[in-house]
């Protein structure tokens, strides 16, 4: 036996979705995006799919372990695929899950990262691990950084690499250790793990302090995922999105999109605080509106 997820569907009460995953630490929403969007951003990302190569030596060799050799990454889809941007980004459901769990800690969130994981045949299990770890050196315990998910582009099995998911590990106690410091007693039995089985344009939506990996790929089918995140908007992001989707494509897109891609100022002076991010004192995204920035 294993673990399960709640399961909603394309309408479901984004309330009740944001509850599951306080509760959880992780739920499945099937066929949040329709066919048609799946198959536009399928085509869009299609020439950097196949330009990406799964061997190119990366800035750390324990990146190229976690993802395993038969990954291709494509990063900055926002930047490469305007459906992605705008019908995937910007999803009213994920935008509200958002709204529930990371605008409590922040004047606005941001992308942390929107890359295409292609899993292929051989993948073998990624190792199990928190998304947030990447800030591990903020003081625990934190508020929630990050909403993160993985979005099916193809339909996701367990035998192709369905993500893997552990119900519950955002509140394991060591959450509240730093990555360094947790201890070996609370790696998860395998019936602990749930997998994220679901048909294309279907997302498993996790919080950052939520263990999962991807799965083994025993397959002859690539398995094609987005994974979409997004964080507080006071914390360095892990893709420098300013420079995957610089100015002059930033400015292409619509204004929602712009701001979600750290454009726009994280102003808290009317929470009695400062700002961050302007440019020769001004909101850049109003400056790109004004073509004045790039
Ligand atoms: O590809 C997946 O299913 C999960 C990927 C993941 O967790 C990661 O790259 O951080
Ligand atoms: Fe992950």
């Amino acid at each position: 036996m294993s673990a399960s997820l709640e399961r909603f569907g394309p309408t479901g009460d984004p309330d009740a979705i944001a509850a599951a995953v306080e509760r959880d630490g992780a739920v499945i929403v099937e066929n949040l995006l329709s066919l048609d969007v799946v198959a536009q951003v399928n085509e869009e990302v299609a020439a950097a799919v196949v330009a990406a190569d799964p061997s190119e030596e990366l800035f750390n060799p324990i990146m190229q372990a976690f993802h395993g050799p038969f990954t291709k990454q494509v990063a900055g889809v926002p930047g490469i695929s305007r459906t992605f941007a705008t019908e995937v980004m910007c999803h009213p459901v994920l935008i509200a899950l958002c709204d529930h769990i990371l605008l409590p800690s922040c004047a606005r969130y941001q992308l942390n990262l929107g890359h295409l994981l292609q899993r292929g045949p051989g993948s073998e299990e990624q190792w199990l691990h928190r998304d947030e770890a990447v800030w591990s050196d903020v003081p625990h315990p934190h508020p929630e950084l990050q909403l993160a998910s993985v979005i099916a582009f193809v339909d996701f099995t367990r035998d192709n690499g369905a993500t893997r998911v552990v119900p519950g590990s955002h509140r394991w106690p060591d959450r509240q250790l730093t990555p360094a410091k947790q201890v070996a007693g609370a790696a998860p039995d395998p019936e602990q793990i749930a997998f994220a089985e679901m048909p294309a344009g279907s997302a498993v939506i996790y919080s950052g302090g939520t263990i999962h990996a991807g799965g083994a790929n025993t397959t002859d089918v690539p398995r094609r995922g987005a994974h979409l995140s997004y964080c507080l908007g006071w914390l360095r992001t892990e893709e420098n999105n300013y420079l995957s989707i610089p100015p002059a494509i930033a400015a292409t897109l619509p204004r929602q999109a712009q701001e979600l891609l750290g454009y726009a100022v994280h102003d808290s002076i009317p929470r009695g605080g400062g700002y961050l991010g302007m440019v020769r004192m001004q909101d850049p995204v109003e400056l790109l509106a004004r073509g004045e920035l790039g």
